[in-house]
């Protein structure tokens, strides 16, 4: 099974993570921009990474990637049965993928990304973000979060997955998240990347990180 994409991105840090929880093997070719295998261009009608080619197979959006992959292998591993963690579980998905990427973005993008694809940074846009958007977020984490530390049932699962991924984002060029001044988001974030399958993954895309972030 191929994912296209660049590792960094959220969305495909959190289907490559997903896979490695599953136990599905992946193997990560480069997409983005426009730019990319045909299983990318073919798969992605509107460019988005990630993509997904499984042998004839051509999918893309993370949501629908890690769908398949879990009916693949079907389990509780990420995704719990018992219906209203099921459900919360999909909302903090929701929740990472449109709320926390939306203002995520803002920092991430004009901080690491636009340099790298030349594009003029906003930086204006980022220091508003990360003033006025994401601590909402990051109190709510902090409201929601039990004293376990993981989102739902007491355990990792996609919830933890998918509502950290693009804060490890913002982490690599904002200090709040990792601060101190939410101790319990802090403290999960820490949990999620300690996490093998998430610590492999934060390894693997240190290669691409490291031009983003050098001054
Ligand atoms: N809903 C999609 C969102 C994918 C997405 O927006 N990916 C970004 C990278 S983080 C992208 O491809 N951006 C390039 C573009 O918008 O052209 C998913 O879950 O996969």
């Amino acid at each position: 099974m191929i994912i296209h994409g660049a590792r960094p991105s959220p969305f495909v840090r959190k289907v490559i993570v997903f896979a490695a929880e599953k136990g599905i093997d992946v193997e990560v070719q480069p997409a983005g921009f426009g730019r990319g295998g045909e299983g990318y261009l073919n798969g992605s009608p509107f460019g988005k990474i990630p993509a997904l080619e499984d042998g004839d197979f051509l999918l893309c959006d993370s949501t629908a990637i890690i769908t398949y992959m879990d009916a693949l292998k079907p389990g509780e591993e990420m995704i719990p049965a018992e219906p209203r963690a099921r459900a919360r579980t999909i909302w903090y998905e929701e929740f990472g993928d449109t709320i926390v990427q939306a203002a995520g973005a803002k920092i991430f993008f004009n901080r690491a990304v636009a340099r790298l694809v030349k594009r003029e940074p906003d930086l204006a846009a980022a220091d508003r973000a990360e003033a006025e958007e994401m601590p909402k977020i990051y109190d709510y984490l902090e409201g929601v979060l039990p004293e376990d530390g993981w989102l739902v049932g007491g355990r990792f699962t996609l919830a933890d997955l998918a509502a950290a991924c693009p804060i490890i984002n913002v982490a690599y060029v904002s200090d709040a998240p990792e601060s101190g001044q939410w101790p319990k988001l802090a403290a999960w974030l820490a949990a999620v990347k300690a996490r093998p399958s998430v610590a492999a993954a934060l390894e693997a895309e240190a290669p691409t990180i490291a031009p983003m972030l050098a001054k």
